[in-house]
This record gives C-alpha cells, structure tokens and sequence, in this order.
C-alpha cells in the first residue's frame, strides 16, 4: 500500500456569479483539509465570521457553490494495481472529477468514500477538482421530494447528512461550511488490502480477550495465500488467509490484563495492536489501533423505583459525572490533537468521567477518542441525528447506514467508548413537541432508533450498550422522559423555571440539564465591539442564540440576585448564577445515588463566542461555572439537601476508599460568631451516600439573614446561608486584599471582614492569558485565602484586587438593580 497525501497546492474558486463582487472570478489559495470560511478569510475576503455580526452578512454563502482544485503529480497504475482516491470527509455535497472524469459524487461529511481511479490516472500532472454544490439547496430538494419533517431552528437540516449545528443552533453560528474537511489521498495497491479492522475486547475473569474481525479487500485476479499478523503488546499470531478470503476472526488472549478504568478509579493501561497483512515477498497493508480491558456495562434492571440506567465499568457501578460535548470549533479543521487534549484534560480537572459527544454534532476525528482513552474519559456516543424527524427513506436511510456502518467500526476499539446512542431529543420530539400532526403519518426516524442503528450495533460492535434516543424511557407506553426509567433531560429549569425545581425530580439519569451564562471577559470583548456593550447591544445579541435567552438570564436571577444596571455587574452576575445553578442540580443528583446514576451537563465547551450553556469557552477560558463543576464534581462532597420537611447533610464519597469524615457542624453569624457547634465522626463506605440529620439547634436561625450553616471536613466543605443573597443582610464589600508577583503569575491573598460568598478573581480581565487556581470560593468571618493566578503578563500586581476583578456575590448588593 503507498499513501499519497493530497493536501497541496489547491485552489478554490466560486463556482457561481452570485458572490460577492470581491469574490467573483477570483481564485485564491485554499488549505485541505479546510473550508471555505477559512480560506476566504485567508486571503482577507471576508470578516473574521465570529467577529461582531459577521456572520449575517455572510449569509450568502449558504447558497454558495464552489470548486477546489489543484494538480498532482502521478503515474499511471500498473497492470493488476488499484488506484483509489480516498476522501475521509467531505463537506458535503461533493462532485469529484479527474483530469475531467467524473470519479464519483458524495452527499454525507459523516463518512469517507473511496473511489477506484485507475483508468483516470495520468502519467504526470493529474488535475483534480472537487465541485461544492450549497448543502442548503440540496436538502431543500431532499424535503421537496420526500416531504417536509418537523426540526428546530431556520434550516432542514434533518434532509442532508451533515452537522446538524453547521446550520446554527442556540449556542452556534449560521455559517454553512463547505470543503475538504478530512484527508484526501491516493491509495495504490495491489493483490489485497485490510479493509476494515474490528476488534471486538472483553475480560474474562483475569484474561484479556480480542476477537478480531478483519475484512479483506482483494483485487480480481490476485491468487496467492496471505498472511495476517497480529501483535498485541507481547502477544503475537500469524494467520493463513486462503486466496479470496474476504473474512477473518482470530483470537488473541491477554492472560493477567491490566483493566482500564475511568479517571478516578485507576489507571489506563493501553494495549498497541498492530495488524499487518502479508504476501510472500513484501507487507501489503497494516493498521495500528489501541485498545485497553474493561467492561462496559449499563445496568436497566428494574428495581423498587422503576428502570435504572446505571453505568458499570469492570463490575462496579458509578456515578457518571458528565458533561456533553459539542464540536470544539465550528470551523472543525481547526480543531487540533493539542486543543482536543487541553480541553479533555480541562474536563477532567473538573472531575468529569463521561463526555457525551451529543447528536447535533459529529463522530469526532480518531484523535478525540485516543485521548479520552489516555485521560480516562467515558464516551457516549449518539448517532448524529438532534432535534429533528428524519425520513426513513432514501437517499437518507442508505447515508445513515453507510456512515453508522464506517464510524461503528472506526471507534469501537476505543477503550473509552462506552455506549452508542440514537440521538438527541428525537423521541421527545415526537411524544411533545406537535410533531404527528405535522408529519401526517411520513416516517419520522423511529425504523433508525429501533432497527437500523441497533442492527448495525449488534452486528459490529456487539459487547456495547446501545440506547434509542436521549432521553429514553426503557418501558413501552411510557413518555421518553419519564423520571423513573431510562434517561431524562431537565430543560424545564431554564426554559420556565427556577434552578431550585431540579429537586422537584429524582431521575435515574440526567442526561442534560443546563443554564446559561456569557463567555469570559476576555473572549467577549476580543469578538464584540458594541460601544455601550449591553445585554441588548446588536453584536451581543447576535452572539445569544437562546430563544429568549436574555429573558431567561434575567428571570433565572430573580428572586436570588440583584439584577444589576452596568453591564460588568450583569456580566458577572449571570456567570455567577449559571455556575449555582448548575452546581445545585449536580448536589441534587449525586444526593439521590445510586437511584440517580448519573449528571451530564449541558455543555462542556463553545464553538465560538457566544452566550451559552457551556463552561469553557471558545477561547478555551474557564467560566465560573467550571470552577462550579469542580466543586459539585469533588470526588468528596458535603451538601445540604431536603429530604422530607427538613434539611439534612449528605455525604457522597465517590472514591472507592472508604471516608472516614471527622465533621464539624456549626452555625455562625456573617461576623463568625458561633451561636452552635457539634462534632461527628462518620464513615461513607466507598461509591456510596451517607444522610445525616440535623438537630435543630443547627437548623434553626436566630436571624435568618444573618447567619449561616456550616459542615466542614477535611476534604469538604458546605455552606448554606437561610435566604437568598436578596435577602441577605451581607457586608456588601466583606473583603481586604493584596496582590504580588510570584514566579509564573501573582498571588492575590484575600481576606474576609464576615461572610464573602463565592469570592472569585475574574483575572482575565486583566490580563487575558491568566488563569487562577480556584473560584467561587466561601471565606467565613476571619478567614484568608491566597489564590494563584498564572500568566505570562506584567502588570501591576494591585490590578487583581480591582473591584471589577475580585469578585463576590456579596458586591452585587452594592450595585444599583434595575428592577
Ligand atoms: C438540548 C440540547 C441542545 C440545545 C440545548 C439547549 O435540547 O440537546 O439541542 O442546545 O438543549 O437548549
């Protein structure tokens, strides 16, 4: 096998006059893989589309047809050779001709296509060109023939095979990509290559077992017997493979294999497997995949409260704290292994042990998954199909099984991956949202959740889990987001509801909740330029998606906090209250383990500037909300949680050790006088959840405004005021500080006059690399916190304590409320 990679030399061009004028006739260069955007703005034709309103003004592009091309030096195949040109993603709706040959036509960036050239190879200069016709257009066409289906948001994007969120979604941009997104090469080879390479990996008491399926390609008149060799860390095999013989399964037992665990529960031993196919004389192809030993399970046995959905890895079951996942740029070529890496590792720094890759996205590039592999990070995986009908009819069922096909076995020796899953909010969709009237009996997808999807999986991929949808309810008749079975999604807190309604549901499994918050000082105001920057400013605005997004931010504050007039105070404000009320629905559900097994908030990360659900932005920056999950997220963690009438303490130890708490209760007054104080000692067995009750000594305030509850460990900390901030009657400016330079960055040590609740250092504001150890912190009367601020910056140290930079919900009090 010899590999040509194409990525040289293109050139992209409008394949249309309805362009631009600057853009019209103009050739310019373009980089593969990449996309038109990109290469537009490369060559400074168009604004930087995440700039300010950019994005409208290149609305036109949706109906843009283009064509990329460039010239390749080759040879003519040989007699008994293969040539095939190998595209692993194009974007989307593709002709691909050579030296004026069509060599085929593609409408799915969800798969690769392969395409034998040999009659069209040239000896020297071989012109290839690859026509982008507008995705939009054609799934127009698509909807016209088969029929329109019910989908959120402007587009059909329910009617072609791509991103679903390349078309906008409440978090992302309407900018409609075009290109050669994956790699593009030409693929000589002769006699037999490996086709597909599956190795399906169990554990069998303390032995590592790899049943490899590999498929094997040959050419017509190729007669002689093969080899397959097969290495597994210090296990090798050889194999005979007959002439013609397109399958072959071969074992290859691991005795004593280490197990891979999720992060926080061991380590993550990596097996290499190597696969080399032989002729007599030479190698004619290989592979190189890693796969580690586990078992992956998720438990739906009915129990006393109805269907669990309970995630068991090597026998033990465990909580997922996870978050869901969305591509990491909308421009997804730019997404690189290092910034796949930052972001995994910013996850797990935040505790979490699953992202879920959700359904308006991708199958991610192999480079996702390796690292989640290293770094211990649980996979679910959806099949990407969100929000939407989809037709159950051609061209889109055979797309769909093509692409399910291809992915199921490009992802399946991920050690991580732990379950495949149909979709996203699709059989919501069609219990809730009006959507059988509207489809006036055309299908609507459920042949892809109950038949196709879990075929393909059964067939490929048979030790993993797979679910229809999320949510999903496991029980014929009952709604998809019933609490007691399956999955449940909680999007009636943000949409119509206080935060303080996540404990108004003990599901078996969140699989999204969520609320928003702006990105990071830095990264709004690099991307928006509005002179006065408000909530309502036009780049704002057109950087909040949310169907009353700024509605909801407000309403969501109500009744907690001030609804500040300045925009820095609502900035900070809204970053505040999207990291509480995230961090109250995690408490709640860990509280409710192991009949809760699982939180997965919505979302991890950005795909641009935007005020969104995420935690991280797309500059990468941490929102307070991160700091929040690491908090919720703490494998120890105390909280205050109701159960019946009354307020009791729950210990949740997530670790597999035992917690042998020492605890301190205490109820104090803001200025730190002791009014009660009882110690405990108190052991939570390993992965479980300890309620303790509470006397009513510590329970009942003297002054309901001034005083709070405090449950204090060596590993945790929880601390509950008796009111609202609005009601509190807190020092407005409870904290002193003082900042220096410290090698790497400054030290800002704070201390608190009386209570300071949730005391943060918003240190990119000034300088827009620094990061700080810790945010959202509680000091009580009297206590002093030194918090580490890394950056390359120098600036004078005092710039920390600047009252737009350190931070604490009490100082909200002070700032007029435009209520
Ligand atoms: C859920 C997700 C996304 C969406 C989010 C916030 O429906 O699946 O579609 O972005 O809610 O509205």
């Amino acid at each position: 096998m010899i590999r040509q990679y194409l990525h040289d030399g293109w050139q992209l061009t409008a394949a249309t006059n309805e362009v631009p004028d600057n853009i019209r006739g103009r050739t310019v260069p373009a980089a593969v893989p990449g996309s038109t955007h990109l290469d537009l703005l490369a060559s400074g034709l168009i604004t930087d589309p995440f700039l300010d309103r950019a994005e409208e003004e290149l609305a036109w592009m949706h109906r843009a047809d283009w064509r990329y091309s460039t010239t390749f030096l080759a040879a003519t195949a040989r007699p008994g050779q293969r040539a095939d040109l190998v595209f692993d993603g194009l974007d989307t709706v593709a002709t691909v001709e050579l030296n004026g040959h069509v060599a085929g036509q593609t409408a799915n960036m969800h798969r690769g296509y392969r395409f034998d050239v040999r009659e069209f190879l040239v000896d020297g200069g071989n012109d290839l060109t690859v026509s982008f016709s507008s995705a939009l257009a054609h799934a127009e066409k698509v909807e016209a023939a088969l029929g329109s289906r019910p989908h959120v948001n402007a587009h059909p994007f329910n009617m072609v095979r791509k991103m679903a969120c390349s078309f906008g979604w409440d978090w992302g941009p309407d900018l409609q990509t075009a290109g050669i997104w994956r790699p593009v090469r030409l693929e000589r080879w002769h006699t037999a290559r490996l086709a597909r390479v599956r190795p399906i990996v169990t554990v069998a008491g303390t032995t590592g077992q790899v049943e490899l399926h590999v498929d094997i390609e040959w050419t017509p008149d190729a007669a002689e017997n093969l080899t397959l060799l097969i290495t597994l860390g210090a296990h090798k095999r050889t194999v005979i493979v007959p002439a013609g013989q397109t399958t072959v399964v071969a074992r290859v037992d691991v005795p004593g294999a280490e197990l891979w665990w999720p992060a926080g529960h061991g380590e993550q031993p990596l097996y290499n497997l190597d696969v080399v196919l032989r002729g007599e004389s030479e190698r004619l192809d290989s592979t190189a995949k890693r796969i580690g030993f586990r078992t992956i399970t998720v438990d739906t046995t009915p129990d006393e409260h109805g269907t669990p959905f309970t995630v068991v890895v090597n026998d033990r079951p465990l909580f997922v704290k996870g978050a869901n996942w969305i591509p990491d740029d909308h421009f997804l070529t730019r997404i690189t292994r290092e910034r796949l890496v930052r972001r995994v590792d910013q996850a797990v720094a935040a505790h979490v042990n699953l992202l879920r890759v959700w359904g308006g996205g991708i199958y991610e590039s192999d480079d996702f998954y390796d690292v989640c592999d290293e770094r211990g990070v649980l996979v679910w995986q959806d099949f990407p199909l969100a929000c939407a009908a989809y037709p159950e009819e051609e061209p889109i069922r055979g797309e769909l099984e093509a692409e399910a096909r291809e992915n199921v076995a490009r992802l399946m020796s991920h050690a991580s991956l732990a379950l495949w899953n149909g979709g996203n909010e699709n059989l919501w969709g069609f219990a809730d949202w009006g959507w059988p009237e509207q489809l006036d009996g055309r299908t609507w997808g459920l042949g892809h959740y109950d038949e196709l999807l879990p075929g393909i999986v059964a067939e490929l991929d048979p030790t993993r889990f797979y679910c229809p949808g999320s949510p999903y309810s496991p029980v014929d008749g009952l709604h998809p987001n019933d609490e007691d079975h399956g999955t449940r999604h909680d999007w009636h807190v943000w949409n119509e509801a206080g935060y303080e309604h996540y404990r108004d549901h003990v599901p078996r499994f969140c699989s999204e909740f969520g609320f928003q918050g702006p990105p990071a000082w830095a990264t709004l105001t690099r991307w928006i330029h509005d002179r006065p920057l408000t909530p309502d400013s036009p780049s704002f605005l057109a950087h909040q998606k949310a169907e009353d997004g700024n509605g909801k931010l407000a309403r969501g504050l109500a009744a907690r906090l001030p609804l500040p007039a300045r925009f820095e105070d609502w900035h900070w404000a809204t970053q505040l209250n999207q990291a509480r009320a995230v961090g109250f629905g995690i408490e709640h559900f860990r509280s409710w383990w192991p009949r809760t097994a699982g939180a997965i908030v919505w979302q991890l990360n950005d795909c641009w500037p935007v005020t969104s659900w995420a935690a991280i932005d797309s500059e990468e920056r941490l929102k307070p909300l991160w700091y929040g999950l690491r908090h919720a997220y703490a494998p120890r963690l105390l909280t205050f949680q109701p159960r019946g009438d009354r307020l009791v303490l729950v210990a949740v130890n997530d670790h597999d050790e035992p917690w042998d708490a020492h605890l301190t209760l205490d109820r104090q007054t803001f200025r730190g006088v002791t009014l009660h104080l009882t110690r405990l000692r108190r052991t939570v067995p390993p992965r479980s959840v300890l309620c303790l009750d509470l006397e009513d000594a510590l329970l009942q305030p003297a002054n309901d405004d001034a005083e709070v509850m405090v449950a204090t460990t060596a590993e945790a900390r929880a601390i509950l005021p008796f009111r609202e901030d609005v009601e509190l009657a807190y020092d407005p400016s409870p904290l002193t500080a003082q900042a220096q330079a410290v090698r790497g960055g400054y030290e800002v040590e704070v201390r608190a006059g009386s209570f300071a609740r949730d005391v943060a250092v918003l240190a990119d504001r000034v300088a827009p690399d620094a990061v700080v150890d810790d945010s959202l912190v509680p000091l009580l009367a009297g206590e002093v916190r030194v918090f580490h601020i890394r950056t390359d910056a120098v600036v004078d140290p005092a710039a920390f304590t600047d009252p737009l930079v350190l931070r604490c919900a009490n100082d909200l009090r002070a700032v007029p409320d435009v209520r």
